[in-house]
């Protein structure tokens, strides 16, 4: 039996789950188990408070009027730039670019920067693992170009098979990948993976969707030219994320959208750009939910992202010990906790994974299963379809209890 306690060592989840009113909802007649959290994440109720209170107090257009409404706004919206920069650890804040999400980032990031820089037979690199949103745009911005698109290989454990990276980076013109993978959950070495791309001349880009949430990041540390993230993953409200660039790097390519309050000036037959990181944010932004995820990293940066990160880890090897016991079930990626994160794949013998979820789902679980927009992954795990609970800051061994005797259920169930 496992051990029921709520309070890990890193963490006060009994302290933390009173700041989430969804958590105290009932699903189908039982407590809500909310491991789903790699999809999205729950909102504290300072997040949703300050949404209430930019709708309810100040609401008004940016770096637009004078009057006092627009100038609250505009202070909010540019403070929230600086709680991100300083949350990545960029240089400056012109630096961080608000965008939808990390899939609207890494398009922009494909676009600009093959169009920039990439030219007919040159290479562009993505992984096998890569999420849909960090391998398409550079699939078909490769295509635009004419150039290679490569993909390196990953190994049995869930890591980069080495000598295929260091062959397809030889000339390579991008290196783009995820930081943390959402399916494996391995955690690669973003900093060393950097230093061998950079050594081969290639500019590096890294999807953090599933890393700034989960572990801190350090952009100047890892020396990565663009990295992309998204505010729903991470305490924060949906529609709202960040593009990381090094500023000369930004400075050197086009915009991706045109509009209003990208511009300094407009004449009839030519245009200048405002100035970083205005000059990437075309049209209205969305001011509400920038302001959230400013309050969303004000809560992550008060519980701190290295307690974050040892806790999730403390319940990610007692899963991973659990699973184990289950003798029908194949859990993927790296088997160490510590170098990998809290979203744990798997299946369960002869049980399609939409089975589990929906018996897991009647026992209050919430799971997802799917490829995961992973396509190119399933493909190499020689499966169509996976399980995976994904834990954070609020979830505790009595969730990791329920989904494992959820799943007992689920095989009582197909026995
Ligand atoms: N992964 C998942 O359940 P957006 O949707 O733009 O916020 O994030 C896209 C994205 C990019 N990279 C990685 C590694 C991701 O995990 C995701 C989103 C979710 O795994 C939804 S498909």
């Amino acid at each position: 039996m496992l051990e029921t306690g709520l309070v890990s060592k890193a963490i006060d989840v009994e302290e933390i789950r009173k700041d989430f009113p969804i958590l105290k909802r009932k699903v189908h007649d039982k407590r809500l188990v909310y491991l789903d959290n790699a999809a999205t994440s729950q909102k504290p109720k300072q997040v949703i408070d300050t949404l209430i209170d930019y709708y309810s107090n100040y609401n008004s257009n940016i770096h637009r009027s004078v009057h006092q409404l627009a100038e609250e706004a505009t202070q909010a919206f540019e403070a929230a730039r600086e709680k991100t920069r300083a949350f990545i650890n960029a240089s400056k804040t012109d630096e961080v670019i608000f965008t939808q999400g990390t899939t609207e980032g890494l398009n922009f990031a494909a676009s600009s920067l093959v169009s920039k820089y990439v030219k007919k037979t040159d290479s562009i690199v993505v992984t096998e693992m890569e999420h849909h949103s960090n391998f398409v745009p550079w699939q078909q911005a490769a295509k635009r170009a004419g150039a290679y698109f490569e993909i390196v290989s990953v190994d049995d454990e869930g890591f980069l098979d080495f000598s295929d990276l260091d062959n397809k980076l030889k000339g390579a013109k991008i290196f783009a990948f995820s930081e943390s993978s959402n399916v494996l959950g391995s955690n690669l070495d973003a900093k060393e993976l950097t230093k061998r791309a950079h050594e081969n001349g290639a500019l590096v880009v890294v999807d953090g969707a599933q890393s700034a949430p989960h572990m801190p990041v350090d952009v100047q540390n890892m020396d990565c030219d663009m990295f992309a993230f998204s505010s729903h993953k991470m305490l924060g409200p949906t529609g709202v994320g960040c593009l990381y660039g090094k500023r000369d790097l930004l400075a050197s390519i086009p915009p991706f959208l045109y509009g209003g309050d990208m511009i300094k000036e407009v004449h009839r037959k030519e245009t200048n750009w405002n100035d970083l990181p205005w000059k990437f944010e075309a049209g209205t932004s969305n001011i509400a939910d920038v302001i959230g995820l400013g309050s969303a990293i004000d809560y992550l940066k008060r519980m701190g992202m290295s307690n974050i990160r040892r806790h999730e880890t403390e319940i990610c090897r007692a899963a991973l010990e659990e699973l184990a016991k289950f003798p029908d079930v194949e859990v993927y990626g790296p088997k160490v906790a510590e170098n990998r994160s809290a979203a744990i794949s798997f299946n369960v013998a002869k049980i399609h994974p939409h089975d589990v979820a929906s018996i897991l789902d009647e026992e209050g679980v919430a799971i997802r299963s799917g490829h995961h927009c992973a396509q190119v992954l399933m493909e190499r795990l020689g499966v169509s379809a996976t399980a995976r609970a994904s834990f954070y800051l609020y979830n505790g061994y009595d969730d990791l209890e329920a989904l494992i005797e959820g799943l007992k259920k689920v095989r009582q169930v197909f026995q």
